[in-house]
């Protein structure tokens, strides 16, 4: 009789948490995390639905990660933003662990960019505002995220932007320590971590000012076929700068893609850039002359009517 390695059987339709004795009906795969499968789960005694991650221990051993997912556990259940995704309870059997988190039933930044291609700024500015409040929560709890991306900033049935997947935040040491790791996603590195002199705050505004980018040319500003070439273009923020820019957005993206991190602005200092003030007297404007409502599904193939 061949044993399977723990973990290896197949997953089933029910998980159970043994510790609370709560059953969750598995549904549609989500996608894929770097650790394991994200589903889509019904708590069988409520009906309420979350997003579970499912990381299998064969797969954490393999990849040295269970120190991150212990972190990520560690740091996320303390936390409470209506910016930041909710991790309700972690739990783990035989041969997974499970992450159950709060559900964002229109799916990432990413997702809604595939689908349309690029984003008018208008929608851009208010999706960033709510991006730039999670992420003002973080900083003021001396945290770094560190992986900065729009697939991990989620968006509510009710248009509410959180943001997700901290398992590479870590608290944001001075200086002269911090972490030479090279970690997140290899086209939103900043300089700094490239040259291995870690990740501070400021590489989080660099990374926030590539989704910024992203979201509004739909691609990002840096690629090279090589990934030398790919470092050559970070080191010196050469990226190219879309037509349809507005001088407010270039300007900002210059500040935010310096590549001196201590030349970048502050999440307060981009709140007040006239890409964000000046929208405002815009808003109040169009929001007298008609009521401008700004709602995304995925469109075809992607995510069904808002929950
Ligand atoms: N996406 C397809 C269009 C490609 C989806 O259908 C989709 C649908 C979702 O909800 C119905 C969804 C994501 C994609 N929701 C969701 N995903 C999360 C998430 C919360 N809600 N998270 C909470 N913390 N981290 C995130 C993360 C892991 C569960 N994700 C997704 C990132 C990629 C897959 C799951």
């Amino acid at each position: 009789m061949v044993l399977g390695h723990a973990g290896d059987e197949p997953l089933g339709w029910y998980i159970g948490d043994a510790g609370s004795g709560t059953i969750y009906k598995r549904g549609r795969l989500l996608g894929e995390g770097t650790f394991g499968r994200c589903y889509e789960v019904t708590e069988v005694s409520s009906g309420r639905l979350y997003a579970l991650k499912v990381i299998p221990r064969a797969r954490l051993a393999a990849l040295g990660g269970g120190e991150r997912v212990e972190r990520e556990q560690e740091l996320h259940r303390h936390l409470s933003h209506r910016h930041i995704v909710r991790l309700h309870r972690h739990f783990s059997d035989r041969g997974r662990l499970y992450l159950l988190l709060e559900l964002c039933s229109r799916g990432s930044l990413a997702d809604i960019l595939r689908a349309r291609g690029r984003l008018q700024e208008p929608e851009v500015r208010f999706y960033l505002r709510q991006v730039i409040s999670g992420l003002r929560y973080l900083h003021g709890r001396g945290l770094v995220h560190r992986d900065l991306k729009l697939s991990n900033f989620l968006v509510t049935g009710r248009m509410q932007v959180k943001i997700g997947d901290l398992g590479l935040a870590r608290g944001a040491a001075p200086a002269g320590r911090r972490w030479g790791a090279l970690c997140g996603t290899p086209s939103y590195l900043a300089p700094e971590v490239l040259d291995r002199r870690g990740h501070g705050v400021a590489s989080d505004i660099w990374a926030l000012g590539c989704a910024l980018y992203t979201a509004l040319s739909g691609r990002p500003p840096f690629k090279g076929c090589q990934r030398w070439e790919l470092y050559q273009h970070i080191r010196g923020a050469r990226y190219p700068l879309p037509p349809q820019l507005s001088p407010q957005a270039r300007a900002l993206l210059a500040l935010m893609l310096d590549p001196d991190p201590a030349a970048r602005p502050s999440l307060q200092d981009v709140l007040d850039h006239p890409f964000f003030t000046q929208s405002l007297e815009e808003n109040a404007e169009s929001s007298v002359k008609h009521d401008t409502k700004i709602t995304h599904s995925l469109g075809g193939g992607g995510l069904g009517p808002p929950a």
